[in-house]
């Protein structure tokens, strides 16, 4: 993987591993099964399938998606065949036990059908939510020195809870302010805004109001009478605040002890961090919280999609001396966070021009680097968060339309040349590119004198497998057949992580050429007749060989997780055209029977030869 000289001259990490995401990993396999009335259970699969994105099982046999999270688009905003009277009947029924200290909801297969079609409306188990109390209990989930680390409340600032929401279930979205209520120190937390972007439910009117008036500590509700998107409805809890931290949930959170005291401490030592916690995994089936890795850290890939990293080896040695201590994320997923209010303000707020859902968390955690601040997990603050496999509400104007308006302002405003690679392989974006207004943010970003993207790249995501003008970005073909190495999609196995490395036609062209695109980064230089280096592409994921122990005979490359070790470190020779795995000598040939790539020894002939074809990324 690249970028190692520059690693080991800075001391920064080697290398990002596991590809994590938004709609994040661990799911148990509960596979509907048997007694469900077929068209039902037709659904349900649906439900299920109908994921754009990809998904393998990584080296620890964890479930992995590494695809998006397009909302369904074939079934939009789908409460299709949900009667009315059914979305709006508010169905809480705690049961005192259910759910306690994160167990998970077991619910009665006589229930099943019911079950499922209740998970239609809120693309979780909304059964299982409403059996479990709001103030349900939750394990510590913090490490031992965390919980022994004493934070001084006296004198931290106040903050104001912001949680905007689109028809939130009744019990997610007050099991999400209760959490706030009986797990914050009182003298930090100011109040809570809910921010309900046009909701259509009807206990979310009325009903509402009056409950939250019950409560112990201020809760605001703002209403917005046209749906204006969560970036919208964030600025408009964002300017109604009055604490001097601003703290964003979604409306599907729960709250774990010292989650926020972790938050403000670190943002009161320095105002421009913005401080995430360490999101945990409320199953969107069960309920169960699951507490998830706090060593992960949130960059993005080549379509500009969020995605979790985890950090390398080395660092978390390094790290073990203090694991309380915050550590800096290129990119923040985009709903917790703790932000100083005028920081918030002076720094721009949001784009007002993005709507709905998407593309505001990338904007902003370019915007903080670029102009001065810095981002950062707290490894002692934990909240879970429901991840939803689709998205339940609509996106008037369409999904695609929506979230390509939001990613092209982002390129445009940020990205610098970084913007035409993402235009080149991203043709849905450019039709939205040219109407784009992007001259406040342009001057904006002037104004705060902000960096560069190149910058940002160097300085802030070194391990990053975008193209540079240093860098190697194009095909690798065969001399013999003609044909270039090509990145398997889709799912991997325990064993083979992302799977083998196939050979297919060079011939294509756009969005499906990308995975034929490697990059590498010489450490020679590129003008140098050697380069040596990892061959990364998109997804962190790098050319490496099976373990060597085990390896089959015929030595079948894959495509892993980039790590930075020395077995994903390749030379290629510009002149003989040989491409050789350094640690075992061998060579990079053409594939016997499969389509997968092997390594053999090297020997003089056109299936080991090579050709690293440079495309234009720019
Ligand atoms: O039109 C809308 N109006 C809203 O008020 C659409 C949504 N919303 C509300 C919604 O009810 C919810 O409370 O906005 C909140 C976020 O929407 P989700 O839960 O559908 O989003 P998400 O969890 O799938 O998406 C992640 O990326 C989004 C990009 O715009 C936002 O930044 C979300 O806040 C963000 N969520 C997280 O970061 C939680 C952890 C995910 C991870 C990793
Ligand atoms: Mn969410």
């Amino acid at each position: 993987m690249m970028g190692c000289r520059r690693r080991i001259r800075r001391g920064l990490p080697w290398a990002l591993a596991f590809v994590f995401t938004s709609g994040l990993l661990l799911w148990s396999k509960n596979d509907g099964g048997t007694g469900i009335d077929p068209a039902l259970q037709d659904d349900w699969n649906s439900l299920r399938l109908k994921r754009d994105q990809q998904e393998y099982i990584d080296r620890r046999g964890l479930h992995v998606v590494v695809g998006y999270y397009l909302g369904d688009a074939n079934n939009v905003g789908s409460s299709a065949n949900l009667t009315e009277e059914l979305l709006n009947r508010n169905m809480f029924d705690p049961k005192p036990r259910e759910g306690q200290d994160g167990v998970p909801v077991v619910i009665p297969p006589h229930l099943s059908l019911q079950m499922q079609k209740l998970y239609r409306i809120n693309r979780f188990n909304l059964m299982a939510s409403d059996r479990i109390p709001l103030n349900r209990s939750l394990p510590d989930v913090r490490k031992k020195m965390c919980r022994l680390k004493k934070i001084i409340i006296d004198g931290l600032p106040s903050s104001s809870i912001v949680i905007v929401f689109h028809n939130e279930a009744w019990s997610t979205l007050l099991r999400t302010v209760h959490s706030v209520i009986n797990r914050s120190p009182k003298a930090l937390l100011k109040e809570i805004i809910l921010v309900d972007d046009a909701s259509t439910r009807t206990f979310l009117g009325e009903e509402l109001n009056e409950y939250v008036a019950k409560l112990p500590i201020p809760v605001h509700i703002l209403r917005s009478e046209n749906r204006i998107g969560l970036i919208k409805a964030r600025l408009m809890g964002a300017r109604k605040a009055s604490g001097e931290v601003l703290v964003f949930l979604d409306a599907h959170c729960e709250c774990t002890i010292g989650w926020l005291e972790s938050l403000i401490s670190r943002v009161a030592e320095d105002r421009k961090r913005v401080v995430c916690p360490v999101i945990d995994i409320i199953s969107d089936e069960t309920f169960a919280y699951v507490r998830s890795f706090e060593l992960h850290w949130g960059a993005f890939n080549w379509d500009l999609h969020f995605r979790w990293y985890t950090r390398s080896t080395p660092d978390i040695i390094r790290r073990q001396k203090d694991i309380t201590q915050a550590f800096k994320t290129p990119a923040m997923a985009g709903g917790l966070f703790a932000m100083d209010k005028s920081y918030f303000f002076e720094l721009g707020g949001y784009d007002e021009k993005m709507e709905i859902w998407g593309g505001e968390n990338l904007e902003l955690s370019f915007r903080v680097w670029q102009c001065g601040g810095s981002i950062e997990i707290a490894p002692c603050s934990h909240v879970g968060h429901i991840f939803r496999k689709s998205s339940p509400y609509t996106f008037p104007g369409g999904v695609s339309r929506i979230l390509y308006t939001n990613l092209a302002r982002v390129a445009l405003v940020w990205m610098d040349e970084w913007q035409e690679f993402y235009f080149k392989f991203n043709p849905e974006a450019i039709k939205v590119r040219d109407e784009q207004q992007i001259r406040t943010r342009l001057e904006l970003r002037d104004r705060l004198q902000c960096k560069g993207f190149r910058w940002y790249l160097d300085n802030v995501w070194p391990e990053h497998f975008m193209p540079t003008d240093q860098r190697f970005f194009g095909k690798i073909k065969n001399t013999l057949s003609n044909q270039c190495l090509e990145k398997p999609t889709g799912r991997g196995s325990l064993n083979q992580p992302m799977g083998p490395v196939l050979i297919s036609t060079c011939d294509v062209e756009g969005r499906a050429a990308l995975t034929r695109m490697f990059v590498m980064a010489p450490t020679e230089g590129l003008s140098s007749k050697v380069w040596s280096g990892a061959l990364m592409t998109d997804e962190s994921v790098c050319l490496d060989t099976p373990d060597l122990e085990t390896a089959d005979v015929t030595l079948k490359v894959r495509i892993v997780a980039c790590t930075g070790q020395k077995r994903q470190n390749w030379r290629y020779d510009t002149e003989t055209m040989s491409l050789i795995h350094l640690e075992t000598n061998l060579c990079l040939d053409m594939p016997t029977s499969e389509s997968s790539i092997v390594l053999k020894d090297c020997v003089d002939h056109a299936s080991q030869k090579w050709i690293f074809e440079p495309v234009h990324w720019k």
